[in-house]
Order: structure tokens, then C-alpha cells, then sequence
């Protein structure tokens, strides 16, 4: 009976000691193991006599399950500290405010661009897109432009390379949208109404010019087109986009090889104490060319003079940003400057919408 309860006093002690979950094991197998003391024990009641089996058999069998249970509890006891302390290094505050994130702003000529979209999606026209890489006869030819004109000087058109021998034209980065327009008319014919909003490239670099920049191009065309609709158009556009009750343009004649007739279009203003007032005073603001498409441009889009005809506009969509906002310096508009985008740079939510004010069409 001494031994079993030295067996008993010594694995209690060594559970109540184990400090982790391997330790315990350890002691387990030490004690009930196929080769634990405790299992020998038990093994050797084979040997012993009947009477002494009667006292030792459920002596040991006690023993047994008294470990069984220290072991038991002690393991349980371990996970719940293993857990307490999980809960106490693992804490989380659920409380605690989201990290701020940086938010981008809108670029006045995103802006713009999707203001005049909105003006002119309301009086009809569509938005046309095409590739700023063009051919030299989407770019030049199928808009009446004479392989001689200056225009298309090495000087002003930026022209791809073509591979060493292969001799046939290259091709230029857009120079206008209008490419975009010739392939809208061969793709949709009349009638048709489009602008054509987008990155156009010259090789041009001073204090307002880039040799990138942006433009948007009107298409209307129609059997009974007129300048007069053609006016009507531009200062219903001008009304709405420089958020004024009443505009005056001035068509001065002028010459493209694209319209027949064409004007350049001035806007009344004043500048008075060094600020812009579009639609009052004295002076004159250029801000567009327009003209009635030529027949051999329609021609060029598929379309029969005969029994089409249409106008056609374009405009600087950087100039108008800078008139309408108020931004001085053009080329700080491509440099990315985090401070200049900030200040000038519209709230994401901010979104033009004629709903929204932008009704004076
Ligand atoms: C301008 C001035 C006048 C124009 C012409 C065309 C096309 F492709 F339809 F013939 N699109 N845009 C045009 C006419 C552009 O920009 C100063």
C-alpha cells in the first residue's frame, strides 16, 4: 500500500506541476503508458496471490483513475489558461476609427470634360472616341488637308517611325478629333450628332502650348443643317458651361479646309480689375473654330453631300477650364504637382449633372 501511495503522491505532484501540454503528456505516458509505472503495477497483479490481488487490484484501479482525472483536469486547466492568455496578447479594439486613406481629387480637365459632356448629351449628341495614333489619311487626307499644307510639317505633327524599307506612310499622333469624326461617319452615317472629346498632340511647347493637350470636336449633320443652328448650338453650350443667363458670340470668317464657310467664334467679356466676366463688356475672347463640313469631307465619311450637310466646331478644352476656373499657368495642368491637384482638383462626389445646377440649357 506504501507504494502505491508514493505512485500516487509522486504523479499528482508532477500533473499539478506540468507546466504546458507536452509536459503533461510526458507524465501520462510515464505513469500510463503501455511501459508506465503505473500499467507495470497493474501488469504484476498476474503474479500476485488471490489475496493479494483482492486488496491491490482495486487499490491500483483507484489509482488509475485518479490520475486519469488529475490528468484530465490539468489538461483542461492548461488550454483555459492558453486561451486567457490568447484573449489578453490578441486584443482587438473594434472601437478604434479607420485608418484614413488618401483621396485623389478630379482633374479640372476630367472636370470640364464631363461637364461638357452633360451640356451637350442634353441637346442630343453622343460622345465618339477613336485611336490617338492615326493614319496619315484619317488625320490629314479625308479632312481636305493638301499634302503640302503646314500643317503637316515634320515641324507640327508628331509622325510614328516605320520599320527600315517599309515605305508606306506613317502614321501621327492625332493632331485633332477629328479623325474621330470621319470614322463616327462612316460607321453610323447621317444623320448623326457626336462630340469627340480627347488628348490631340503638336509639336508645340511654350508658355500656352503643350505639345499634348485637349480638345472637343461637335459633328451635326442632317438635310437641313444651318449656320444658324450651328450659333444657336455654340451659345447654348457657352450659356451653360460658363453658368451665365446670357452670352454674344462673334463669328468672324476665317478659313479651314475641313468647312466651307468657316468662323472663328469670339465670346463678349470683360476683364475688368483683372477678373473674368464672360457675357458683359467690351471685349472679345476667342474660344473656337466651326464651319459648315465640307463636301468632300462628307464624302470622305461616306456621306453624300447631295443629300447631307452639317456643321462642325472644335474647341481647346484646357483654355476653357482655365477661363472657367480661373487657373493661370497651363502647364501646370500635366505636372502632377500633388499640392496644385489638391487645390485645383474637384470633390469625387461632386459630379456635374444638369440637375444640379448646371440647368441653363
Ligand atoms: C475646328 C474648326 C472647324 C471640325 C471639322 C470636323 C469634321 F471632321 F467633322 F469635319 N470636325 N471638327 C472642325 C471645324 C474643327 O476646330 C478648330
Amino acid at each position: 500500500m506504501d507504494a502505491i501511495a508514493t505512485l500516487r503522491g509522486k504523479y499528482l505532484e508532477q500533473i499539478g506541476a506540468a507546466p504546458d501540454a507536452d509536459a503533461l503528456e510526458s507524465v501520462r505516458l510515464a505513469a500510463l503508458g503501455k511501459k508506465g509505472e503505473i500499467s507495470l503495477k497493474m501488469r504484476e497483479l498476474g503474479q500476485m496471490s488471490a489475496e493479494e490481488r483482492q486488496t491491490a487490484g482495486p487499490a491500483l484501479n483507484a489509482l488509475k483513475s485518479e490520475v486519469d482525472a488529475a490528468l484530465k483536469a490539468r489538461k483542461s486547466a492548461l488550454e483555459d489558461a492558453a486561451l486567457d492568455a490568447r484573449l489578453k496578447s490578441e486584443w482587438l479594439d473594434v472601437t478604434l476609427p479607420g485608418r484614413p486613406r488618401p483621396m485623389g481629387t478630379i482633374h479640372p480637365i476630367s472636370q470640364v470634360m464631363d461637364e461638357l459632356t452633360a451640356i451637350f448629351a442634353d441637346m442630343g449628341f453622343a460622345v465618339a472616341e477613336g485611336p490617338q495614333i492615326e493614319s496619315d489619311w484619317y488625320n490629314f487626307d479625308a479632312l481636305n488637308i493638301a499634302p503640302e499644307h503646314p500643317s503637316r510639317q515634320e515641324m507640327d505633327t508628331f509622325y510614328m517611325h516605320r520599320a527600315a524599307g517599309d515605305e508606306r506612310p506613317p502614321h501621327v499622333l492625332r493632331t485633332h478629333t477629328s479623325p474621330v469624326q470621319i470614322r463616327a461617319m462612316q460607321n453610323q452615317g447621317a444623320p448623326i450628332r457626336i462630340i469627340a472629346p480627347g488628348r490631340v498632340y503638336r509639336m508645340d511647347m511654350d508658355q500656352t502650348h503643350t505639345p499634348m493637350f485637349h480638345q472637343v470636336e461637335g459633328l451635326a449633320i442632317d438635310r437641313d443643317i444651318s449656320m444658324a443652328q450651328l450659333k444657336w448650338t455654340l451659345e447654348e453650350f457657352c450659356r451653360a458651361f460658363f453658368e451665365v443667363d446670357e452670352v454674344e458670340l462673334r463669328f468672324r470668317a476665317s478659313h479651314f479646309p475641313f468647312t466651307e464657310p468657316s468662323a472663328e467664334v469670339d465670346i463678349r467679356c470683360s476683364w475688368e480689375g483683372g477678373q473674368l466676366k464672360i457675357g458683359e463688356g467690351k471685349d472679345w475672347l476667342e474660344i473656337l473654330g466651326s464651319g459648315m463640313v465640307h463636301p468632300k469631307v462628307l464624302q470622305a465619311g461616306g456621306i453624300d453631300p447631295n443629300e447631307w450637310q452639317g456643321f462642325a466646331f472644335g474647341m481647346g478644352i484646357d483654355r476653357i477650364a482655365m477661363l472657367k476656373y480661373g487657373i493661370p499657368d497651363l502647364r501646370a495642368f500635366f505636372e502632377s504637382d500633388l499640392r496644385w491637384l489638391r487645390h485645383y482638383g474637384f470633390a469625387s462626389l461632386d459630379q456635374p449633372s444638369l440637375a444640379a445646377g448646371l440647368s441653363r440649357v
